[in-house]
């Protein structure tokens, strides 16, 4: 499904985030920005290992990345030119989780604009391995996302849902959403 958002294009999809064609891509990372499994796994897979080489740099000069936080490196051999890698909490249902959650997207979309990236592709952040429930997870996601863009206005977003539930979450959640004004 697509949504208009001011001057933004907002598209909620199944499929791969590794395939996408936006000019970054977002990674669900940890804080040592060590590589591991899930989409972490899969974009390093695709990328290639000159993405670790970048974050093997980032390491050495301000140690990991913070929850909540985000860097940016090459794409590497994917189609998007550069990987933002944010950090989730892992989910233990404090309310600080959310707001941690909130800046993973806020700030991946603050750095995107800081590089002239204009579309970004974001996976569910936190919802796998770090158990955040998706039903909760993604109403953070899309209240930030569009109120951010109304900061940084880049030309298109893109939520990409690994499963049929997790995409039919995103649907719903969009279309029951008091979006700000
Ligand atoms: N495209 C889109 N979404 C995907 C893909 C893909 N190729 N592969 C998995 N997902 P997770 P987290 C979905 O576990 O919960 C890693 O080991 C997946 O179905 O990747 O933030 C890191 O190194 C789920 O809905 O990220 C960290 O240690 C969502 O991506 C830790 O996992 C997020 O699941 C981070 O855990």
């Amino acid at each position: 499904m697509e949504v208009k958002w001011n001057d933004t294009v907002i598209k909620i999809l199944r499929g791969d985030i590794t395939e996408q064609d936006t000019e970054a891509l977002v990674n669900a990372a940890n804080s040592r920005l060590a590589g591991g499994g899930g989409v972490d796994g899969a974009i390093h897979a695709a990328g290639g290992p000159a993405i670790m080489r970048e974050l093997d740099s980032i390491r050495a000069r301000q140690g990991g990345c913070p929850a909540g936080q985000a860097v940016i490196t090459t794409g590497g051999r994917l189609k998007a030119k550069h990987v933002i890698h944010t950090v989730g909490p892992v989910y233990h249902g404090r309310d600080a989780e959310a707001e941690l959650l909130a800046a993973c997207y806020g700030n991946s979309i603050k750095l995107a604009a800081g590089h002239n990236i204009h579309s970004l592709s974001f996976p569910s952040i936190s919802t796998g391995v770090y158990r955040y429930p998706i039903r909760l997870a993604a109403p953070v996601a899309l209240r930030t996302v569009f109120s951010q863009l109304q900061i940084y206005p880049l030309q298109e977003i893109r939520f990409v849902l690994f499963s049929d539930a997790d995409y039919e979450v995103y649907r719903k959640v969009v279309t029951e959403l008091k979006l700000p004004e």
